[in-house]
Order: C-alpha cells, then structure tokens, then sequence
C-alpha cells in the first residue's frame, strides 16, 4: 500500500516536471496542436493579411494539412518563395505533417493568405481560422489581429 502511494506520487511529479518543460500549446484539437496564432494585416486598411502561427502534429499518425478557412475573408495555404532575388509566393495544395512534426508558418515560408478582408476589421479584433487536416479534420482556433 504505502509502495503504491510513493510510486503513484513519483508518477504525479514526474509528469508535472514534463509537463512544466514542454511548451504549452494555445490551442489543442484531435492531436494537432497551435502555438502562438497572430493574423497580420498587410497593412491599415489594406484587403488581405497573413496568418503565422506553429503547428505540431501530436499524434502519432502522419498528416496532411490540406485547406484553411477564415470567418473574415477567404483564405488560402501560401509558400513564400525566392525565384533568383525575387520572393514571390504560390497557392499551395497542402503541407504534410509527419508524426510529431512541429512546422512554423512564418514570414518568407508557409503561411495562410487572407484575401477580400471583411469590411472593418481593425487590429485588436480577435478572429477564428480553421485549418482542415486530412485525418484530424477541422481544427479551430482564434487569433488576435495586429498591423504589420
Ligand atoms: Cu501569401
């Protein structure tokens, strides 16, 4: 019995001390977790803006991100790429997420376009995007808007 009751309590701060380490996601869905969502307007009063966020696939199963919805314009999966010294950026058809991979959509790589703002969106505002996994389905999450 008292055997049980040290081990149990080893268990319990064990898995605090992971837990304390591992960075906490903010958002946490069917194995896919968000970390640190930002939507930036391209510019005040500009008609799109870009959302940088990291996501992890916590599971362990591959997948695929495939498309990604904005309740504040239309969205879509872009890759920033440099062609010479020209950086351009490309519709893409989905970014694969090995077991465990961590990707970072961020400025001059993946990120998710949004285009035809709806009217008065300012910073400030807070906003709900979904990224669409193949196997995970719908993930939701918000994120506060700022200006570049
Ligand atoms: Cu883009």
């Amino acid at each position: 019995m008292k055997k049980i009751t040290l081990f149990s309590l080893l268990l319990l701060f064990l898995s605090a001390l992971i837990s304390s380490c591992a960075p906490k996601p903010d958002f946490s869905q069917n194995g896919i977790e968000i970390f640190a969502p930002s939507v930036r307007m391209v510019g005040p009063g500009a008609p799109s803006a870009i959302a940088y966020l990291q996501i992890k696939n916590a599971s362990a199963q591959p997948d695929r991100l495939v498309s990604a919805r904005a309740d504040f314009g239309d969205a879509s999966l872009h890759e920033s790429v440099l062609n010479g010294d020209v950086m351009s950026m490309d519709e893409i058809a989905g970014i694969d997420f090995p077991a465990g991979a961590l990707v970072e959509l961020r400025s001059g790589s993946y990120h998710v376009m949004i285009i035809n703002l709806r009217d008065g969106l300012a910073a400030g505002d807070t906003v709900h995007l979904t990224l669409e996994f193949e196997k995970a389905g719908p993930i939701n999450f918000t994120a506060k808007v700022s200006l570049p």
